[in-house]
């Protein structure tokens, strides 16, 4: 049923063991031999544990000789490579699009059928590998998959956290987080590589001497020495022989400094000691553009930034005798300011270690280097107080004064008295106390900075780095973000994916653009049908799940409209919560106001220490009992469905009808559960923020529900004195449902609760959701009326998803290969 891509081949090569053909035998063969000899059990006492770790570990091992001869074809033919650094990767769950990608799910489902083992039952034993918060960790994980698909030198560079992003439960609707134990029971997936541990130098201080040639030479030393060890995972293209790699780093304690405190005799402090160094890799920061300023998020930063350069200079060092061709050989990509550092790293290395002039070096990394800002808000800009620097990494200090320093020069020269334009663009903001901006640190590094929607980039240019952008203009660029069809259709939307096969064929899960075939199917009333026949069945999956998980029965004839994705002021939540509030006070006061049942479903994580947006999620929750305890007359239903994440992600978008996007324009970046939803044939509810403007250019204005202010008007709004209170006062409809809210209708057992969220809109409502309110409710009441035509509906998502292709994943990295990172597809026989 799934897109069949061609069979790659092993046979007759040299690493082809013989033992890991994909036929069904063969798979049930490996499955055996691990339950018995990974495992150490018969098939008797396997637990359902066991036969997950038994069949992904029979699956890593036809990935494995793919993977050995994919590095050795890039070391033969010295390929240049992209190397993508980010703090976070949001893998999701890996046995299920492993086997999509090797083209083996058919013949593993019928090996475990044969055992009496249901496949499906197993995928679900897999934990998600959540280590990101987001949309950045998401985005991260689909260039992996693309970059592997396309046969491009990629690799991924991060950190092997012990814990990834909290698992949310819902005590009386209050988020409560509990700690992500996903390597619990062991992770198949991974091999470690300690042979390739890095040593990582921590405080100490800076030791400047005269070198032999007359020339000043600086040497770190003292401080404290973390190791950092490496754990790989294959990541396997779909249809090709291309496995590449991520290398996360885990922090251990380093031996030789142990051994001192040893023989010092002091057990205690050693023991101790070895914890702080061991806690650097320990958990993921959960905040979603947010910069919380804490020592150990610095830590972690230049734990695995200096773990990866090292390692990228190793490898660069095997068939180069010096640095003439480094960044012709190597790309390395910034994932917003979180390794940022690594410009100071790089030439650190290249200055102090491999003794080049600062010139040279300099040449080098900016030529490297390439930076992908992902936000405009002012609080997840990096900035970190120079004190810190000065104690944690002293040397990179002095090399971030030195950049500056000549880099001043070049706007002294540039923009001769302009003080001010200094001072704005200084890589160290002055104040009560001083900080490193390592936004222009990476800026004044890279050769590219890019933003990942078009309106994004604009404003970036025009609001965030207009100085940069008027003395480097060439070094800006656009790269709108996307997602792969692997897993966000072919793998996720099985039916779907089936029904799109049959009629354009199966071309389109590596070459998205041929969903444009589907359009004509739109004007076909058998294709519509099946068409609707496909996200009603998607629609009752969901609705048993959502059962299991919160007991209550949704309606699969319901409009199902859904916002997931982190839980922000600036996603506004609220305005689709105050929104359901006001309908519901219409439905009970005039029942006839209900034209057709509708579901509303919010999936969000808060990070912990937001208080308004906790607040939020229990709002949602007390709006849901209510609504819920009525839905036979009002028709109306909400849920919150606790935990989101990949896995989740990929039970709902399938069986969306209604895609919220309805952040304040200009505050989205991009957001790419939009395209995920619009991929699957949900039809967007939004406003031109971030991507949107490019799904609504793509689709036409008629297949897209917009409203609301634009990003400028919401500037000159705010401009010309923005009084939320007046526009609670003039609507009486937002003052009812307001009112409701904050009378603590919501919350019997604190009737204050929700007072500080209903306060803080219309005290200062920074982001104009009353602004918004009645062209979101009209907007509304148009998408249901849409609804209502059937076949209308119908042909806009057909539309939706046959122009999607552009929002591929595997378009944006050819987009980044070409023209920023210069690195060629290539070919694993
Ligand atoms: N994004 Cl700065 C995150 O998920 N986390 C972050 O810390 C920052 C950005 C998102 C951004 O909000 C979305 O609009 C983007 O689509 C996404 O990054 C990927 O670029």
């Amino acid at each position: 049923a799934r897109p069949a891509p061609p069979p790659p081949s092993t046979s007759g090569t040299p690493e082809d063991s013989g033992r890991t053909g994909l036929d069904a035998a063969s798979v049930r063969r490996g499955f055996f031999e691990h339950v018995r000899y990974s495992r150490g059990k018969n098939p008797e006492t396997a637990t359902p544990h066991d036969r997950f770790m038994a069949l992904s570990l029979a699956v890593r091992d036809r990935l494995t000789d793919r993977w050995v001869k994919t590095a050795r074809t890039y070391y033969e033919q010295d390929v240049k490579r992209a190397y993508y650094l980010s703090a976070e990767y949001l893998l999701g769950r890996a046995l299920g699009n492993n086997l999509l990608n090797l083209n083996m799910y058919e013949s593993a489902a019928a090996a475990m059928q044969e055992v009496g083992v249901d496949l499906t039952q197993l995928l679900e034993m897999e934990p998600d590998a959540g280590l990101g918060n987001g949309g950045l960790g998401r985005l991260a994980a689909c260039f992996l998959d693309s970059l592997a698909t396309l046969g491009y030198p990629g690799m991924g560079y991060g950190i092997r956290y012990e814990f990834g992003i909290f698992s949310q439960d819902l005590v009386e609707g209050h988020q409560v987080e509990r700690a992500d134990e996903w390597l619990k029971f062991g992770n198949p997936w991974e091999i470690v590589r300690p042979e390739k541990a890095v040593p990582v130098r921590f405080f100490g201080r800076v030791e400047h001497h005269q070198g032999p040639d007359g020339r000043p030479v600086a040497r770190w030393v003292g401080g404290k020495t973390v190791i950092g060890v490496p754990y790989d995972t294959p990541i396997a293209g779909y249809g090709n022989n291309t496995v590449n790699t991520l290398r996360l780093w885990q922090a251990r304690a380093s031996a030789e400094f142990d051994l001192l405190l040893f023989n010092a005799g002091d057990y205690e402090r050693s023991v101790v000691e070895k914890n702080d160094s061991e806690v650097i890799s320990k958990v993921l920061y959960p905040n979603d553009a947010f910069q919380a300023g804490k020592e150990l998020r610095l830590k972690q930063q230049y734990f695995f930034v200096a773990c990866s350069i090292a390692d990228i200079v190793r490898r660069y060092l095997k068939n180069h005798s010096d640095f003439r061709d480094f960044s012709r050989k190597v790309a390395i990509q910034l994932n917003d300011t979180h390794p940022a550092i690594g410009v100071a790293e790089l030439m650190r290395v290249l200055v102090d270690e491999k003794q080049l002039l600062w010139d040279e070096a300099w040449t080098i990394t900016q030529e490297t280097f390439g930076y992908t800002n992902h936000t405009l808000l002012a609080e997840a800009m990096e900035r970190w107080p120079v004190s810190l620097f000065e104690r944690l990494l002293p040397r990179h200090l002095e090399i971030i004064f030195e950049i500056n320093q000549r880099f001043m020069r070049q706007v002294q020269i540039r923009y001769p008295f302009d003080v001010e334009k200094q001072q704005r663009m200084s890589l160290v903001e002055e104040g009560p106390e001083k900080k490193i901006r390592m936004a222009h640190l990476a800026v004044v590094g890279s050769h590219s900075i890019n933003g990942v929607a078009a309106l994004h980039t604009d404003l970036l240019r025009r609001d965030v780095l207009p100085d940069f952008a008027t003395m480097y203009p060439e070094r800006f660029n656009n790269k709108t973000n996307g997602v792969t069809p692997r897993r966000w259709l072919a793998w996720c939307n099985p039916r779907l994916s089936k029904l799109i096969t049959s009629r354009i064929g199966e071309g389109w899960a590596t070459d998205l653009d041929q969903l444009t075939k589907l359009e004509p199917h739109a004007e076909d009333p058998e294709f519509r049908k099946a068409f609707r026949e496909v996200k009603r069945a998607n629609k009752v999956d969901l609705a048993n799940h959502v059962r299991d998980l919160r007991w209550v029965q949704l309606n699969p004839d319901a409009i199902f409209d859904v916002q997931i994705k982190r839980l922000h002021e600036y996603k506004r939540q609220l305005l689709d919560a105050i929104h359901i509030v006001a309908l519901w006070m219409k439905a009970r006061r005039q029942p006839s106001s209900v034209v057709h049942p509708r579901a509303f479903l919010f999936g969000a994580k808060a990070a912990p220490g937001y208080h308004l947006a906790k607040l939020t999620i229990r709002l949602i929750n007390g709006i849901a009992e209510v609504v819920n305890s009525d839905a036979g007359t009002t028709g109306l239903q909400v849920v919150f469905v606790p935990n989101y994440r990949v896995s989740l992600a990929e039970r709902i978008i399938p069986a969306a009808d209604v895609s919220e996007q309805i952040s304040t324009a200009g505050w989205e970046a991009s957001g790419t559960g939009n395209m995920k939803l619009m991929l699957n044939g949900a039809l967007t509810l939004g406003t031109l923020d971030g991507a949107n403007v490019e799904i609504r250019e793509a689709v036409g204005d008629e297949n897209f529900f917009l409203f609301g202010l634009t990003a400028d008007e919401v500037i000159a709004r705010k401009k010309a004195g923005y009084r939320p209170r007046d526009v609670y006062e003039s609507n009486t409809e937002l003052r009812e449902a307001l009112d409701l809210i904050r009378s603590g209708f919501f919350s019997p057992e604190d009737r204050n609760l929700f007072q500080p969220l209903v306060d803080s809109l219309l005290e200062e409502d920074r982001y104009l959701v009353l602004a918004d309110f009645a062209a979101y409710m009209s907007k509304q009441e148009e998408v249901v009326r849409a609804y209502q035509d059937a076949e209308g509906w119908t042909k806009k998502c057909i539309i939706n998803v046959a122009r999607a292709g552009i929002f591929s994943s595997d378009r944006t990295i050819k987009q980044y290969a070409e023209e920023i990172w210069r690195v060629q597809q290539t070919q694993v026989e």
